[in-house]
């Protein structure tokens, strides 16, 4: 009926952090195939690899200094083939991370541009300066200009992201034959697909001032424009279609018509697209100004997005945001029942369902004591710009630890031994000290564990033709409590759940087909957190 990628489940490794084969604190590919089987027994049918090339690291792996080969502190290329077949073997398919709105300042094509070598001369953004700066008033998504001057070619050149992450030239037809020919490679070294990066921003049309606004200057130049559709359509028709695969746009500041225009089927540029929308009901404006978890909000914006795209890829955690149970759940009092909570929603929304390592067995947010803890250049950057216009330390350390992405890049608590099992020295990043009683060991396969619940629910979605692709149907919003029907021709459900930590009643009666309460015959009152999936 539909594609293989609608009916499995996404599980992203952020292998760094995954599991650490050789004792260097660092995770690695090697690492990863030990886990295979870990990730056959949950019931994952794809893994979704964040970027493992080689890279100088500065925004961990999303700098790529050669697309074609292996960063040697996660192995080599002989362990990304094994790892592609030993996956094959158990049934899992490889997705990369393409990265192709930037590279490294220490990829060769920008090493060869800044001296102005051929064919690199315009592969990047390079502009002369005006009156004495920047050729125009952009802002980086990590804070400051958006410019970085050359001083070996004397001109400056456009990063959107990190000083060390120049934004590539897609003007120069030299470039989407590049990024074809890495596809291709990737393709025929058998993997199954693409997350890509960034992926509505890569397209510049013009390089004028960006009207007057607070954060991302400039946006109106480059969101989603014509070019960038095209510059899709012409990968998938040259490339993507060819080989039997997906592709996921990881797409910022979309709206749903932008979405329809990126993954509309008759289009054929993207398979599905992360919306960002709902990971906003926390958040004044931008992450850093969190505000309380606005439970109405996020339930008003699933169900939009639910019913304006005809196929979503749904999410509550990935690298770059925060354990969902922090966030939308309790993770102290009701930690277990909101985890579970969370998973029943996720899986029964329409679409394809991702998980981040460590969602699986309610991974918290990080025990930060101070910025020393913290290692990435996002919040470094926003910390030292925000000193700029003389916030308080405490206020940015505030701001900092609230929202910062090394939340959810902590080791990955595989038991309760030193270092929780991720590896046998100190790791790149702390483990999160919750490591004793939060782990793999103590839930694999155990009765009434968030993993077990996990293998539950992934075994009853790939399994349920109507769970997979039946259409949906709001039926009832309010601060906490979320009802919705999923149905096809032969079959009918419908989903609610608690959002609090009170009991609450609903006008639902019937037979249970789950719930993580272990309810079977559901009276229509609804426990703390307990989400339930009613037949009929
Ligand atoms: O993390 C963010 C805010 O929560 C976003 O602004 C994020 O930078 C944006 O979603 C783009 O993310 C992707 O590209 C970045 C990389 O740092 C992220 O890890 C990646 O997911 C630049 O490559």
């Amino acid at each position: 009926m539909g594609h293989w990628w609608q009916e499995q489940t996404v599980y992203q490794v952020y292998p760094r952090s995954f599991n650490d084969s050789n004792h260097d604190g660092m995770g690695d590919i090697p690492g990863i195939i030990e886990k295979l089987d870990y990730l056959t027994a949950l019931g994952i049918g794809v893994l979704w690899l964040s970027p493992v090339y080689k890279s100088p690291q500065k925004d961990n792996g999303y700098d790529i200094a050669d697309y074609k080969d292996i960063d040697p502190l996660f192995g080599t290329m002989a362990d990304m083939d094994q790892l592609i077949v030993e996956a094959e073997k158990r049934g899992i398919k490889i997705v990369m991370d393409l990265v192709i709105n930037h590279n490294s300042d220490q990829h060769e094509w920008f090493q060869k541009s800044r001296q102005r070598i051929d064919p690199y001369t315009d592969y990047y953004i390079w502009r002369d300066g005006k009156d004495g700066g920047p050729p125009n008033n952009w802002t980086s998504f990590f804070a400051g200009e958006a410019w970085q001057y050359d001083d070996m070619r004397k001109q400056y050149y456009l990063h959107l992201f990190a000083t060390e992450q120049p934004d590539l030239n897609y003007h120069n037809k030299a470039v989407i034959e590049e990024v074809k020919d890495i596809i291709k490679c990737w393709l025929d070294r058998g993997v199954h697909g693409f997350r890509c990066d960034v992926i509505n921003i890569i397209f510049k049309s013009s390089l004028e001032d960006g009207k007057r606004q607070l954060v991302l200057k400039g946006l109106e130049h480059y969101l989603s424009q014509e070019g960038n559709h095209e510059i899709l359509q012409e990968l998938r028709r040259d490339v993507l279609d060819h080989y039997d695969c997906f592709t996921v746009g990881e797409t910022v500041l979309v709206t749903p018509k932008m979405a329809r225009d990126l993954c509309d089927p008759s289009r054929k540029e993207l398979d599905m697209i992360f919306s960002f929308e709902h990971m906003e009901a926390d958040q004044y404006f931008v992450k850093w100004f969190k505000r309380k978890f606005q439970k109405k909000v996020f339930f008003e914006t699933l169900s939009k997005w639910q019913k304006e795209l005809h196929w979503n890829a749904n999410y509550f955690e990935n690298h770059d945001q925060l354990r969902s149970v922090s966030r939308f759940g309790d993770d102290t009092r009701y930690w277990m029942e909101s985890a579970t909570m969370l998973a029943t929603l996720l899986f029964s929304l329409k679409g394809t369902p991702f998980i981040y390592q460590g969602q699986e067995i309610g991974m918290t947010n990080f025990d930060f004591q101070s910025m020393d803890d913290i290692q990435d250049v996002e919040s470094h950057n926003v910390y030292r710009f925000l000193g700029r216009f003389h916030l308080p330390k405490w206020l940015r350390w505030r701001m900092i630890f609230k929202s910062s992405r090394d939340n959810v890049r902590t080791p990955m608590q595989w038991s309760d031994s030193e270092y929780g099992g991720f590896s046998t020295v100190q790791p790149w990043l702390k483990v999160n000290s919750n490591y004793h009683t939060i782990n793999v060991a103590n839930q694999f396969h155990q009765e009434g564990t968030i993993w077990s619940y996990y293998q539950t629910l992934i075994h009853l979605r790939n399994n349920d033709q109507t769970l997979i692709y039946g259409d949906f149907e709001k039926m009832y919003i309010d601060k906490h409590v979320f009802i919705f029907r999923r149905y096809d021709e032969q079959e009918a459900y419908i989903i609610a759940v608690n959002f609090s930590t009170k009991k609450r009643t609903i006008s639902y009666r019937g037979d249970v087909l789950i719930s993580n309460y272990n309810t079977t015959r559901f009276n229509g009152v609804l426990q703390p957190y307990e989400a339930i999936i009613l037949k009929g």
